[in-house]
């Protein structure tokens, strides 16, 4: 069962983060709530934000600003790249970020492995808006352990995109040093892995020990920041680490323009401008980060 907490009569769904924060959505319906092995699911109609998906009961996406993470997450690596062909999901049940990889013309095949089919179900049901592109043919959808994929797996990619949950519960392994030294492994010497890296304002000791994690293994760290309305705090970040690659002096704009594209956050003033973060960051995080 999702949160559902009353006032005034009336039914909000809640995320209670960290124990110490509270946000919440007035509630139209519950369309779904399941346990899966890994989590619980539930997604939810809001009144304003459409339909809602939640993990253990924090947010994970939403009709209404998934665009936002979706596009930055997407977007910022796969137009600095100058041709990526193949890439890597871990994680993305709800299938946004595919959504937004495969808008790329040179993506020759997407792999995408979630853990919790549970999440992919719920969403194909429910949340069409991240999971519509979840039958296409240059995508190959395996139900699995991303942890276990990355230590297996003799494949080689040039992107590859950490979309997880907070470090709890199936998404904890996903910050951890084994996992992005097989990251490391896969990645063809111009790849770039990009992650959800949480909030700076909230967070900030799991942004450290990220980062200290991939400067263990890259040569080229950064974090960059963007906005939306459902995540604690409302600014949210994503971690680049690469070895050759640049994610500001390799960026050539002119790819934006000529893939004809349209977006609704991501723009090629966005995609340097993301790198830039307030002082509070540097002050906290300035020393793992060199971008
Ligand atoms: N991944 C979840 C980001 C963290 C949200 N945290 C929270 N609400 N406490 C989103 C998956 C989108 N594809």
């Amino acid at each position: 069962m999702a949160h559902i907490h009353k006032v005034n009569g009336q039914d909000y769904v809640i995320e209670i983060f960290e124990d110490h924060y509270l946000q919440g959505w007035k509630l139209e319906k519950e369309l779904l709530s399941k346990k899966s092995k890994f989590q619980q699911v539930d997604v939810v109609k809001t009144k304003s934000l459409g339909n809602m998906l939640l993990n253990d009961n924090l947010v994970m996406t939403s009709d209404r600003d998934e665009f936002a993470y979706h596009e930055m997450m997407a977007h910022v690596p796969l137009f600095t790249h100058p041709d990526p062909k193949n890439v890597l999901i871990i994680g993305g049940g709800d299938g946004g970020t595919a959504r937004e990889v495969l808008r790329h013309k040179s993506v020759a095949s997407c792999v995408m492995v979630e853990i919790d089919e549970v999440v992919v179900e719920a969403c194909k049901e429910f949340i069409p808006t991240t999971s519509n592109e979840l039958d296409n043919s240059r995508l190959e959808l395996l139900i699995d352990d991303g942890v276990k994929y990355v230590a297996e797996t003799n494949r080689k990619f040039d992107v590859v995109l950490v979309d997880s949950t907070d470090p709890i519960g199936p998404g904890a392994p996903l910050f951890g040093e084994e996992f992005y030294k097989n990251v490391k492994r896969l990645l063809n010497p111009k790849g770039v892995v990009v992650s959800q890296a949480e909030s700076g304002w909230y967070l900030k000791e799991n942004q450290q020990s990220l980062l200290s994690v991939l400067k263990n293994q890259f040569k080229n760290i950064g974090l960059y920041n963007y906005s939306n309305i459902t995540y604690p705090g409302g600014l949210w970040s994503f971690s680049w680490a690469s070895d050759e690659l640049h994610p500001i002096h390799d960026f050539n704009e002119r790819r934006v323009a000529e893939s004809g594209l349209d977006f609704k956050y991501y723009n090629s003033k966005l995609h340097t401008a993301a790198f830039c973060l307030p002082q509070f960051y540097y002050n906290s995080i300035g020393e793992y980060i060199n971008i």
